[in-house]
């Protein structure tokens, strides 16, 4: 047997058993969600006719020749009974790129399509893509709407980049189509999400304006705008804050729209991002909020803390301490899959329902913001609980 014969077998075998491998919940226990023990999809998951020339006469010690560092922050929809996943992939070039990966189940066995999503290049200043939220919205369209990022030329800092929103559009996954870049006020914008109803006849968008390209300076949190024609996409209304960055809190650095709101019978329900600074660099976590069914932009339930935190490996990778979404599939039948990536380099689900998320969004009580007011908020949770474990013993 050759090098290439004996190697190739191998990364073929492996391949196969880690996309056939079934996953299984974790045990971790909070009432409110399942987490499932392996990732979804990991820079493994990659197939290996993106990675190997698998030529033996060009590429004899089965090398590979273009490297894939991680598969991260991934868009999610259901489409005719199946799971689809747009994730952000990595190479080892740095550039990321769309592609979706396949499944008949939401929680294991993705399998990427042999190619790519190759976007409509129109957008010549445009040096990287990444974190597309899928929106399923009702003129009948799955948008996709991402970040591009672009040489700011303006700056003499060589890492000066510009964020943008991108947007493109299909009906299939295979074909898209692209439309201008969303225009706003802002200088820069990341995070953007499309809500998937028309809001005053108008397309409504989740923004977040920033000043520079890793800081909001004054950009205040998730914001709400409107627009009229989304083939000339510009935000015709004031860009109003809708969950905003607060002091002391898991937002205050910055924040960020995720997944597509998940409509419920109470409100329009958010999975969000929020950062804070510590000693150790960013913390990124997931957080919940909800807005009213009538008024997308009006907030009503903001429950306290974080909703998924990086946990045990899931805090290390190549940007550590970070769980991002910016995707969830919600069925018929009320189950919620949530993906959220882990510090940048893989990512995992974490199910629920419906009905748990509303429990949650409307029965959690608010950040009181002082230590001293959360303490009160404590104990009157323990006396409840103590009184009622005495009276019913
Ligand atoms: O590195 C963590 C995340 O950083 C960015 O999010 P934000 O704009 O809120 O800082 C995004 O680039 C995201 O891709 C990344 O996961």
């Amino acid at each position: 047997m050759t090098e290439f014969e004996r190697n190739s077998a191998k990364v073929i075998a492996d391949y196969e058993s880690l996309i056939n491998r079934r996953n299984v919940k974790s045990g971790r226990y909070n009432g409110i969600y399942d987490c499932w023990k392996y990732p979804v999809l990991t820079a493994l998951h990659a197939p290996y006719i993106w990675k190997y020339d698998m030529n033996p006469e060009t590429n004899p010690h089965f090398m590979e020749r273009l490297g894939i560092n991680a598969v991260l922050n991934s868009g999610a929809i259901e489409l005719n009974g199946k799971f689809y996943l747009v994730a952000r992939v990595e190479g080892s070039d740095r550039k990321s790129f769309f592609a979706v990966a396949e499944s008949e189940s939401p929680v294991d066995g993705f399998r990427f399509w042999d190619f790519p999503v190759q976007l409509p290049d129109t957008c010549p200043e445009e040096t990287n893509v990444y974190d597309m939220r899928l929106t399923k919205h009702e003129d009948g369209w799955i948008y996709g709407v991402f970040c591009s990022e672009s040489k700011d030329t303006s700056s003499n800092d060589l890492s000066a980049a510009i964020a943008q929103a991108g947007i493109v559009r299909t009906k299939d996954l295979k074909t898209w189509e692209r439309l201008p870049n969303l225009k706003s006020k802002s200088p820069q914008q990341r995070n953007v999400v499309l809500h998937p109803e028309f809001v005053d006849g108008k397309y409504a968008f989740y923004t977040r304006p920033q000043d520079d390209f890793i800081q909001t300076g004054s950009g205040g949190g998730v914001c709400f705008g409107l627009v009229e024609d989304i083939t000339d996409p510009v935000i015709c209304t004031e860009e109003v804050v809708i969950s905003p960055r607060i002091y002391h809190t898991i937002t205050e650095v910055k924040n960020g729209a995720g997944a597509v709101p998940i409509k419920t019978d109470r409100g329009w329900i958010h999975i969000a991002h929020g950062v804070r600074n510590t000693a150790a660099g960013l913390r990124y976590v997931i957080y919940v909020f909800a807005t009213a069914l009538d008024d997308p932009s009006k907030l009503i339930a903001s429950p306290s803390g974080l909703f998924i935190a990086p946990h045990g490996y899931e805090r290390v990778g190549d940007v550590s301490n970070v769980a991002f979404t910016n995707g969830a599939i919600v069925r018929e039948n009320g189950e919620v899959y949530i993906y959220y990536a882990s510090s940048d380099t893989r990512v995992h689900v974490a199910s629920t329902t419906v009905e748990k998320l509303v429990d949650y969004t409307f029965n959690t009580p608010s950040d009181p913001l002082r230590s001293v007011d959360c303490v009160k908020q404590r104990c009157e949770l323990i006396s409840k609980n103590l009184e009622y474990m005495k009276n019913n013993k």
